[in-house]
């Protein structure tokens, strides 16, 4: 079944031997990024569910280095010593010159050892910090950009503590410690400038996971990809007062000995935008974990599904009208940018696909959850009410239904069967018509969850205000936006992101700046298809690696060599026919969706870390050769091959119905042919 794995990993599971080769080699990896066991955004992420894979090659050679945020760290971080002397003398030495730093294992997969930098215990020093940048690379930094001036101390603080290591791992006997220092994104940056300019002999590696300049240009209203080779980098860094961090970026990328991307889209931006071309693409890879049950995951579908089910009861009250068995559940998710991450596109396509809907097959319904955390005044009184109504309704009829059992028990004790009068009594009649009165409601169910602060302003609202989605019985798209992310203790919901990503049918990820983009590979390896872009790094690597994506539950929007009207439309297309999948053709298509995740897996991907890592190492010290690594390569994930081949099909967006059996709708797969192409893949 996984032949992916055989072919393309061999080189990263043979160095799997906790640290034994990189010991031997005395060779160290430092990875230094500002959201090290500290939640930001995606690179957290990637630090987080890589470690495992680090710590498996590198063992106590490889260490993360971050700021120590109280917050993260009580929760996240085991305070203690590290596992090598050298590192803790190190560590001692640079504490000796007045700064404060934290130890530890960060307590997640592979437990990492963990360095942690009290940027406010060196604040003392950022004035000396800042003018040895100035003197060395005439690079100053506004007093009042703390962000940055944050980024300068941790930056120092870290080249220090690099410096020192160096210093007490060099004994003199010619065997200097091969160092590799990793550096992710511009916050991180600074430390590999002072490296350098300090003359510290290690090799360095700098990945960028989105460019400053790119993430600006593309919020605007630009044409970005059609005018990238003419911006005036300078000019437009200047207009938006970020030249500073701009010039902290690129001097990074560039003095950097391996400069990497996290997909060819990004490495495109950087070659224009930062002026170097990547040495090495690494994308990003998950922590992949799989069931001892091959279908586990299709059973969790639907038990997550349930409690989504769950959910819409309660929000669309008085206005409950259809049938949850024939209700498909569609979401975005991420970062509130409304046009980067593609929601401006989605409900412009969800108002078309209402429509489709409408005219086609009234009887499904789509609801739609946009989950972007924004401003708010909590939740409001209207979401709570429904979910208060429809709990009471289910309290009133657990106790009445325990009651008519009671009596049932007494009746039949006494031989006889019970008729109707002894079952539901006219006080019960009562309380369940009150129950019943209270669900009415004057008010159509609400499009969000929340009081969003400058609820005039927001552009998701704006949106479905202008595309008239508001939730009316007739509607067969039904818009729920959460402006906040989901926890498991969310008194609407009670599920975490994982769970809910489980529950629905289809993520909807439709950006137009996306570097990787993490949600539609969540959604991959939870077997959930999804529709991501020719924009995003994610969708441009499951083209190149997928012969056929869509038959695998992975939509690749065209969003740029086509027009605008043509990717909404485009869109609009893909999820009215996935809405025409019937639901044993959705079960097989999750089952293809989920096999890909051997693809994501870190324990594949992690290869061109060490790609990158070891091409930097041979640049700094001599004797060490490169080492001959197979990559994904040009490999490709066969069609699957139940699937009737091009062109007897023109839009394959369906699993094949008629290779499977009927067209019915019953649930109960016979995976015959599933289990045939597995057997052929393996
Ligand atoms: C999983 C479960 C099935 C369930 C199905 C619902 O496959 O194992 O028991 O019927 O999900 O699928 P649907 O796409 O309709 O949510
Ligand atoms: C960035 O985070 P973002 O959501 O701002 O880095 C992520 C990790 O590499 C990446 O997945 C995402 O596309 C980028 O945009």
């Amino acid at each position: 079944r996984r032949f992916y794995r055989g072919d393309t990993s061999s080189n990263l599971w043979a160095c799997m031997d906790r640290g034994m080769q990189a010991e031997e080699e005395n060779r160290w990896t430092f990875e230094i990024a500002w959201e090290a066991a500290n939640k930001v955004g995606g690179i957290y992420t990637v630090i987080r569910s890589k470690a495992y894979v680090s710590t498996e090659e590198m063992g106590d050679q490889y260490c993360l280095i971050g700021p120590y945020k109280e917050a993260t760290a009580r929760t996240e971080v085991e305070e203690g010593p590290l596992g090598s002397p050298m590192l803790n003398e190190a560590v001692n030495s640079v504490r000796s010159q007045g700064f404060k730093i934290i130890t530890g294992r960060w307590l997640v997969d592979g437990n990492p050892q963990v360095i942690l930098m009290d940027i406010g215990s060196a604040a003392w020093k950022l004035d000396e910090f800042k003018s040895e940048l100035w003197d060395k690379c005439n690079i100053g930094i506004p007093h009042l950009d703390i962000e940055t001036n944050d980024a300068v101390i941790l930056g120092c603080m870290v080249a220090n503590l690099i410096g020192e290591f160096r210093r007490v791992t060099d004994m003199g006997d010619g065997n200097v410690p091969k160092i590799v220092a990793h550096f992710h994104e511009w916050q991180a940056g600074v430390g590999l400038i002072m490296l350098k300019i300090r003359h510290i002999n290690v090799a360095t590696v700098f990945t960028t996971h989105a460019t400053l300049l790119g993430r600006y240009l593309c919020a605007g209203s630009t044409d970005f990809y059609n005018n990238l080779d003419k911006f005036n980098v300078d000019e437009e860094a200047g207009k938006r007062q970020i030249y500073h961090r701009y010039c902290l970026e690129r001097a990074a990328s560039h003095l950097s000995n391996v400069f990497t991307t996290v997909s060819d889209i990004t490495g495109y931006e950087a070659e224009h935008l930062l002026k170097r071309k990547p040495d090495v693409i690494t994308p990003n890879g998950l922590n992949v974990k799989k069931f001892s049950a091959l279908h586990e995951f299709q059973n969790l579908h639907a038990v997550s599904k349930e409690k989504i089910h769950e959910f819409v009861r309660g929000h669309f009250y008085g206005h409950y009208d259809f049938d949850l068995d024939k209700t498909l559940y569609f979401f975005i998710a991420g970062r509130y940018e409304f046009g980067n991450k593609g929601a401006d596109i989605f409900i412009e396509a969800l108002a078309r696909l209402n429509h489709y809907l409408k005219s086609a097959h009234p009887d499904i319904t789509v609801v739609a959850f946009l989950i972007f955390p924004t401003k708010t005044n909590n939740f409001n009184v209207e979401s709570l009410r429904g979910h208060a109504v429809t709990k009471s309704l289910r309290d009133t009829i657990n106790d009445i239904q325990q009651k008519i059992g009671k009596r049932m028990y007494e009746v039949c004790l006494s031989e006889r069967l019970p008729d109707a009068t002894d079952l539901l009594q006219k006080e019960e009649l009562i309380r369940l018509k009150r129950c019943i009165y209270s669900l009415q409601r004057n008010s159509l169910p609400p499009v969000t969850t929340h009081n969003i602060q400058d609820d005039w302003n927001d552009p998701v609202l704006n949106s479905v205000r202008r595309c008239n989605l508001i939730n009316t019985s007739l509607d067969r798209v039904k818009i729920v936006f959460h402006p906040e992310f989901l926890s498991s203790t969310n008194p609407l919901f009670a599920l975490d992101y994982e769970e809910f990503v489980r529950g629905c049918h289809l993520g909807v990820f439709p950006s137009y700046y996306e570097p990787w983009g993490y949600t539609p590979a969540e959604c991959t390896v939870m077997g959930i298809p999804s529709i991501t872009t020719n924009l995003s790094g994610f969708g441009c690597f499951m083209q190149e690696h997928i012969a056929d994506p869509m038959s695998y539950g992975i939509y690749v929007i065209d969003r740029r060599f086509i027009s605008l009207e043509d990717s909404v439309q485009q869109l609009a297309q893909y999820m009215f026919d996935f809405t025409r999948l019937n639901r044993r053709q959705r079960i097989i298509q999750r089952n293809r969706t989920e096999r890909l995740s051997d693809m994501l897996d870190w324990r594949n991907l992690g290869i061109y870390y060490r790609q990158a890592r070891m091409k930097a190492l041979t640049m700094v010290f001599a004797g060490f050769k490169e080492e001959v690594m197979n990559g994904m390569g040009s490999l490709k994930y066969p069609r699957p091959i139940s699937e009737p081949p091009s062109p007897s099909s023109s839009r394959v967006t369906t699993p094949a119905a008629s290779v499977h059996g009927s067209d019915d709708e019953s649930d109960s797969v016979d995976e015959e042919g599933e289990l045939e192409e597995l057997r052929v893949n393996h």
